[in-house]
């Protein structure tokens, strides 16, 4: 997800192309205002910590763009590519350490685990939203 800060500077074009050059194929992409009940959905993990509300009300200020990112290993390769959550840690390279200054301010969400990224899909996006298709270059991203 490009988070509400990473549209508001134009960076969703960058990030997209990041994700296609990698050769993951983007199978669902949409832009919403995230309404409060899925962000306090989205964010349940950090329930109770200081920064939940700063974070839900963070969310839900503006619009942000979902995709549904396939490809093998893609879970935990786009969370190398997000990079740390404090940009200010995350490695160069990385969206976060490129475009990025605060931990509040961190421009993309990725999610963390198999689990969490089915329940992340199934809480934004419809099943008939997802698409199956074959990108062309396939036979030559994968032995
Ligand atoms: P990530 O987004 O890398 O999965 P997370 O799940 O631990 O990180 O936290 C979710 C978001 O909450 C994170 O992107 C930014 C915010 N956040 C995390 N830790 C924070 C902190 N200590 N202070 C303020 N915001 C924080
Ligand atoms: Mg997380």
């Amino acid at each position: 997800m490009v988070k509400p800060d990473g549209v508001q500077r134009g960076l969703v074009g960058k990030i997209v192309q990041r994700i296609e050059e990698k050769g993951f194929k983007i199978v669902a992409m949409k832009m919403t205002r995230m309404p409060v009940e899925k962000a306090r959905e989205h964010y349940a993990e950090h329930v109770g910590k200081k920064f939940y509300q700063d974070l839900v009300d963070f969310i839900t200020s503006g619009p942000s763009v979902s995709m549904v990112v396939e490809g093998r290993g893609a879970i935990s390769a786009m969370r190398k590519m997000n990079g740390a959550t404090n940009p200010a840690e995350a490695a160069s390279g990385t969206i976060r350490g490129d475009m990025g200054i605060e931990t509040g301010r961190n421009v993309v969400h990725g999610s963390d685990s198999p689990a969490s990224a089915a329940r992340e899909i199934a809480l934004h996006f419809a099943e008939s939203e997802i698409l199956n298709y074959q990108r062309i270059d396939e036979a030559w991203l994968y032995e």
